[in-house]
Protein backbone atom coordinates (compact mmCIF):
# COMPACT_ATOMS: atom_id res chain seq x y z
CA UNK A 1 0.00 0.00 0.00
CA UNK A 2 1.82 3.04 -1.12
CA UNK A 3 2.01 5.86 1.01
CA UNK A 4 1.67 9.49 0.70
CA UNK A 5 4.88 11.34 2.10
CA UNK A 6 5.81 15.15 2.16
CA UNK A 7 9.70 15.55 2.13
CA UNK A 8 10.66 19.04 3.42
CA UNK A 9 14.71 19.55 3.12
CA UNK A 10 16.80 22.84 4.03
CA UNK A 11 20.55 23.55 3.60
CA UNK A 12 21.69 21.02 5.88
CA UNK A 13 21.23 18.07 3.02
CA UNK A 14 23.02 20.14 1.21
CA UNK A 15 26.06 20.28 3.44
CA UNK A 16 27.97 17.01 2.26
CA UNK A 17 27.83 18.41 -1.37
CA UNK A 18 29.77 21.50 -0.05
CA UNK A 19 27.43 23.90 -0.10
CA UNK A 20 27.51 25.97 3.18
CA UNK A 21 24.40 26.01 5.43
CA UNK A 22 23.02 29.40 6.95
CA UNK A 23 23.10 29.25 10.33
CA UNK A 24 25.92 26.47 11.10
CA UNK A 25 29.39 27.90 12.00
CA UNK A 26 30.94 28.66 8.64
CA UNK A 27 27.27 29.79 7.72
CA UNK A 28 26.30 31.91 4.76
CA UNK A 29 25.05 34.27 6.73
CA UNK A 30 28.08 34.65 8.56
CA UNK A 31 29.54 36.61 6.09
CA UNK A 32 26.49 38.32 5.49
CA UNK A 33 23.55 39.93 7.68
CA UNK A 34 20.45 38.70 6.60
CA UNK A 35 19.09 42.41 5.66
CA UNK A 36 22.25 43.11 3.48
CA UNK A 37 21.54 40.55 1.15
CA UNK A 38 18.19 38.68 1.65
CA UNK A 39 15.77 41.26 1.74
CA UNK A 40 14.02 43.75 -0.61
CA UNK A 41 14.70 47.06 0.73
CA UNK A 42 18.88 45.72 0.64
CA UNK A 43 18.32 44.79 -3.04
CA UNK A 44 16.76 48.49 -3.63
CA UNK A 45 19.45 50.11 -1.40
CA UNK A 46 22.32 48.30 -3.01
CA UNK A 47 21.80 46.50 -5.73
CA UNK A 48 25.02 45.18 -6.53
CA UNK A 49 26.29 43.54 -2.87
CA UNK A 50 23.05 41.33 -3.12
CA UNK A 51 23.85 40.80 -6.93
CA UNK A 52 27.59 39.64 -6.06
CA UNK A 53 25.82 37.26 -2.88
CA UNK A 54 23.84 35.69 -5.62
CA UNK A 55 26.04 35.57 -8.56
CA UNK A 56 28.75 33.80 -6.35
CA UNK A 57 26.54 31.52 -5.15
CA UNK A 58 25.10 30.74 -8.65
CA UNK A 59 28.23 30.09 -9.69
CA UNK A 60 29.74 28.05 -7.16
CA UNK A 61 26.26 25.52 -8.17
CA UNK A 62 28.83 24.21 -11.23
CA UNK A 63 31.45 23.07 -8.15
CA UNK A 64 29.07 20.88 -6.55
CA UNK A 65 27.22 17.49 -7.01
CA UNK A 66 24.28 15.38 -5.36
CA UNK A 67 25.15 13.69 -2.53
CA UNK A 68 23.47 10.33 -1.79
CA UNK A 69 21.03 11.86 -0.20
CA UNK A 70 19.45 13.65 -2.77
CA UNK A 71 20.09 10.40 -4.82
CA UNK A 72 18.25 8.21 -2.30
CA UNK A 73 15.22 10.57 -2.65
CA UNK A 74 15.19 10.36 -6.33
CA UNK A 75 15.19 6.78 -5.86
CA UNK A 76 12.11 6.84 -3.41
CA UNK A 77 10.40 8.74 -6.12
CA UNK A 78 11.04 5.95 -8.53
CA UNK A 79 9.01 3.84 -5.63
CA UNK A 80 6.59 6.07 -4.83
CA UNK A 81 5.83 8.24 -7.99
CA UNK A 82 3.25 10.83 -7.26
CA UNK A 83 2.53 9.92 -3.93
CA UNK A 84 5.76 11.98 -2.73
CA UNK A 85 6.26 15.36 -2.83
CA UNK A 86 9.89 16.75 -1.87
CA UNK A 87 9.51 20.59 -1.21
CA UNK A 88 12.61 22.53 -0.85
CA UNK A 89 13.83 25.65 0.73
CA UNK A 90 17.07 25.16 -1.06
CA UNK A 91 17.69 27.36 -4.05
CA UNK A 92 20.09 25.14 -5.34
CA UNK A 93 19.48 22.33 -7.92
CA UNK A 94 20.76 19.52 -7.01
CA UNK A 95 17.85 17.17 -6.35
CA UNK A 96 16.48 18.22 -9.33
CA UNK A 97 20.45 16.92 -10.51
CA UNK A 98 20.13 13.80 -8.61
CA UNK A 99 16.91 12.79 -10.45
CA UNK A 100 13.97 13.92 -8.68
CA UNK A 101 11.16 15.66 -10.94
CA UNK A 102 8.47 16.44 -7.95
CA UNK A 103 10.71 19.33 -6.60
CA UNK A 104 8.83 22.38 -5.08
CA UNK A 105 11.27 25.56 -4.45
CA UNK A 106 9.26 27.12 -2.24
CA UNK A 107 12.27 29.62 -1.87
CA UNK A 108 13.02 30.04 -5.29
CA UNK A 109 15.69 29.01 -7.45
CA UNK A 110 19.56 30.30 -8.16
CA UNK A 111 18.91 29.36 -11.95
CA UNK A 112 16.38 31.61 -12.83
CA UNK A 113 15.83 34.87 -13.17
CA UNK A 114 12.69 37.37 -11.98
CA UNK A 115 12.07 40.38 -14.10
CA UNK A 116 10.71 43.35 -11.36
CA UNK A 117 8.92 45.14 -14.75
CA UNK A 118 6.79 42.09 -16.32
CA UNK A 119 7.37 39.72 -13.58
CA UNK A 120 8.17 37.61 -16.04
CA UNK A 121 10.60 34.23 -14.73
CA UNK A 122 13.29 33.12 -16.78
CA UNK A 123 15.45 29.75 -16.52
CA UNK A 124 19.21 31.97 -15.94
CA UNK A 125 22.87 30.90 -15.10
CA UNK A 126 24.69 33.27 -15.88
CA UNK A 127 25.99 36.53 -13.42
CA UNK A 128 22.58 39.36 -13.12
CA UNK A 129 25.44 41.93 -11.77
CA UNK A 130 25.89 43.46 -15.13
CA UNK A 131 22.58 44.51 -15.40
CA UNK A 132 21.46 42.58 -18.30
CA UNK A 133 18.11 43.39 -20.52
CA UNK A 134 14.84 40.93 -19.60
CA UNK A 135 14.25 38.75 -22.19
CA UNK A 136 10.13 39.43 -21.74
CA UNK A 137 10.22 43.26 -21.83
CA UNK A 138 13.84 44.40 -22.63
CA UNK A 139 14.09 46.47 -19.24
CA UNK A 140 16.96 45.77 -16.99
CA UNK A 141 15.11 45.21 -14.43
CA UNK A 142 16.06 41.17 -13.81
CA UNK A 143 16.99 39.81 -9.77
CA UNK A 144 17.45 36.62 -8.38
CA UNK A 145 14.55 34.99 -8.68
CA UNK A 146 14.52 34.01 -5.02
CA UNK A 147 12.17 34.44 -1.97
CA UNK A 148 13.36 37.44 0.49
CA UNK A 149 12.19 37.96 4.13
CA UNK A 150 9.23 39.48 3.79
CA UNK A 151 7.87 37.82 0.89
CA UNK A 152 5.22 35.79 -0.20
CA UNK A 153 6.92 31.77 -0.48
CA UNK A 154 6.18 30.28 -3.98
CA UNK A 155 3.34 27.38 -3.90
CA UNK A 156 1.82 27.81 -0.60
CA UNK A 157 -1.60 26.91 -1.74
CA UNK A 158 0.38 23.69 -3.01
CA UNK A 159 2.41 22.48 -0.30
CA UNK A 160 -0.73 22.57 2.03
CA UNK A 161 -3.01 20.04 -0.24
CA UNK A 162 -0.31 17.96 0.08
CA UNK A 163 0.86 18.53 3.77
CA UNK A 164 -3.29 17.62 4.97
CA UNK A 165 -3.35 14.88 2.57
CA UNK A 166 0.31 13.33 3.92
CA UNK A 167 0.65 10.48 6.34
CA UNK A 168 4.18 10.98 6.85
CA UNK A 169 6.22 14.26 6.98
CA UNK A 170 9.79 13.94 6.99
CA UNK A 171 12.01 16.82 7.65
CA UNK A 172 15.40 16.46 6.04
CA UNK A 173 18.64 19.59 7.16
CA UNK A 174 16.13 22.29 8.16
CA UNK A 175 16.85 24.43 11.59
CA UNK A 176 13.05 25.22 11.97
CA UNK A 177 13.89 28.43 12.26
CA UNK A 178 11.96 29.83 9.16
CA UNK A 179 8.69 30.22 8.81
CA UNK A 180 6.41 29.30 7.20
CA UNK A 181 8.32 26.29 6.33
CA UNK A 182 9.23 25.51 10.39
CA UNK A 183 5.10 25.49 11.38
CA UNK A 184 4.55 22.68 8.16
CA UNK A 185 5.07 20.07 10.74
CA UNK A 186 2.31 21.18 12.45
CA UNK A 187 0.01 20.96 9.79
CA UNK A 188 1.16 17.88 8.79
CA UNK A 189 0.70 16.26 12.59
CA UNK A 190 -2.87 18.27 12.88
CA UNK A 191 -3.73 16.29 9.66
CA UNK A 192 -2.83 12.95 11.57
CA UNK A 193 0.35 12.65 9.35
CA UNK A 194 3.65 10.40 11.27
CA UNK A 195 6.34 12.93 11.33
CA UNK A 196 9.86 12.22 10.77
CA UNK A 197 13.34 14.65 11.71
CA UNK A 198 16.26 13.75 9.79
CA UNK A 199 18.91 16.17 10.88
CA UNK A 200 22.52 16.24 12.19
CA UNK A 201 21.64 17.79 15.39
CA UNK A 202 17.96 18.58 16.70
CA UNK A 203 16.27 21.03 15.41
CA UNK A 204 14.17 24.49 17.26
CA UNK A 205 11.25 22.09 16.42
CA UNK A 206 12.57 18.90 17.24
CA UNK A 207 10.12 18.72 20.34
CA UNK A 208 7.20 18.50 17.65
CA UNK A 209 8.22 15.28 15.65
CA UNK A 210 7.06 12.13 16.56
CA UNK A 211 10.61 10.38 15.83
CA UNK A 212 13.95 12.23 15.11
CA UNK A 213 17.36 10.74 13.87
CA UNK A 214 20.08 12.30 14.75
CA UNK A 215 23.51 12.33 12.07
CA UNK A 216 24.54 13.21 8.36
CA UNK A 217 21.90 13.16 5.70
CA UNK A 218 23.62 11.35 3.59
CA UNK A 219 23.74 8.14 5.83
CA UNK A 220 20.61 9.13 7.17
CA UNK A 221 18.10 9.30 4.19
CA UNK A 222 19.57 5.93 1.86
CA UNK A 223 18.77 4.11 5.14
CA UNK A 224 15.12 5.49 6.07
CA UNK A 225 14.83 5.23 2.03
CA UNK A 226 15.65 1.52 1.86
CA UNK A 227 13.21 1.29 4.92
CA UNK A 228 10.55 2.56 3.27
CA UNK A 229 10.56 0.71 -0.21
CA UNK A 230 11.42 -2.52 2.29
CA UNK A 231 7.74 -1.79 3.62
CA UNK A 232 6.38 -0.53 0.07
CA UNK A 233 7.20 -4.50 -1.04
C1 LIG B 1 6.86 35.47 4.83
C2 LIG B 1 16.03 32.30 0.01
C3 LIG B 1 4.68 36.51 4.63
C4 LIG B 1 17.15 33.23 -0.17
C5 LIG B 1 15.28 32.26 2.35
C6 LIG B 1 6.38 33.67 12.17
C7 LIG B 1 7.17 33.79 13.29
C8 LIG B 1 8.40 34.52 13.21
C9 LIG B 1 8.84 35.11 12.01
C10 LIG B 1 8.05 34.99 10.92
C11 LIG B 1 6.83 34.29 11.00
N1 LIG B 1 6.28 34.31 9.75
C12 LIG B 1 7.10 35.02 8.92
C13 LIG B 1 8.20 35.43 9.62
C14 LIG B 1 9.31 36.20 9.05
C15 LIG B 1 10.36 35.36 8.32
C16 LIG B 1 11.02 34.42 9.28
O1 LIG B 1 10.71 33.23 9.36
N2 LIG B 1 12.02 34.97 9.99
C17 LIG B 1 12.81 34.11 10.91
C18 LIG B 1 14.28 34.45 10.74
C19 LIG B 1 12.32 34.26 12.31
N3 LIG B 1 9.78 34.61 7.20
C20 LIG B 1 9.64 35.27 6.01
O2 LIG B 1 9.93 36.43 5.83
C21 LIG B 1 9.06 34.43 4.87
N4 LIG B 1 8.02 35.17 4.19
O3 LIG B 1 6.66 35.15 5.97
O4 LIG B 1 5.95 36.14 4.02
C22 LIG B 1 3.87 35.25 4.86
C23 LIG B 1 3.35 34.91 6.10
C24 LIG B 1 2.56 33.76 6.26
C25 LIG B 1 2.30 32.92 5.20
C26 LIG B 1 2.84 33.30 4.00
C27 LIG B 1 3.67 34.43 3.83
C28 LIG B 1 10.10 34.18 3.76
C29 LIG B 1 11.28 33.48 4.30
C30 LIG B 1 12.19 33.03 3.14
C31 LIG B 1 13.52 33.81 3.16
N5 LIG B 1 14.44 33.26 2.14
N6 LIG B 1 16.07 31.74 1.36
C32 LIG B 1 18.50 32.56 -0.05
O5 LIG B 1 18.58 31.33 0.09
O6 LIG B 1 19.48 33.31 -0.11
S1 LIG B 1 15.35 31.55 3.93
C33 LIG B 1 16.80 30.59 3.95
O7 LIG B 1 17.12 30.45 5.30
C34 LIG B 1 16.62 29.18 3.42
O8 LIG B 1 15.82 29.11 2.29
C35 LIG B 1 16.00 28.47 4.61
O9 LIG B 1 14.61 28.65 4.62
C36 LIG B 1 16.59 29.23 5.78
C37 LIG B 1 17.76 28.47 6.31
O10 LIG B 1 17.24 27.45 7.04
P1 LIG B 1 17.78 25.94 6.78
O11 LIG B 1 17.64 25.59 5.36
O12 LIG B 1 17.07 25.12 7.80
O13 LIG B 1 19.35 26.05 7.06
P2 LIG B 1 20.09 26.31 8.47
O14 LIG B 1 21.49 26.64 8.14
O15 LIG B 1 19.29 27.22 9.34
O16 LIG B 1 20.05 24.86 9.18
C38 LIG B 1 20.71 23.78 8.59
C39 LIG B 1 20.32 22.57 9.42
O17 LIG B 1 20.92 21.43 8.79
C40 LIG B 1 20.84 22.64 10.85
O18 LIG B 1 19.79 22.22 11.74
C41 LIG B 1 22.01 21.63 10.87
O19 LIG B 1 22.06 20.94 12.08
C42 LIG B 1 21.60 20.66 9.76
N7 LIG B 1 22.74 20.05 9.07
C43 LIG B 1 23.95 20.61 8.79
N8 LIG B 1 24.73 19.70 8.10
C44 LIG B 1 23.95 18.57 7.96
C45 LIG B 1 22.68 18.81 8.55
N9 LIG B 1 21.70 17.88 8.59
C46 LIG B 1 21.97 16.68 8.01
N10 LIG B 1 23.17 16.39 7.40
C47 LIG B 1 24.17 17.29 7.36
N11 LIG B 1 25.33 16.97 6.77
ZN1 LIG C 1 10.70 41.98 -17.93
Amino acid sequence: MLVKVVVLTGAGISAESGLATFRDADGLWQGHHVDDVATPEAFHRDPATVHRFYDDRRRELRTVTPNPAHIALARLEQVLGDELLVVTQNVDDLHERAGSRRVVHMHGELLSALCDSCQGRFAWDDDLGDGPACPGCGNDTLRPDVVWFGEMPYDLDLIEHALVRADLFVAIGTSGAVYPAAGFVRMAAGSGAKTLELNLDPSETSHLFDDARHGPAGKLVPEWVADVQALSR
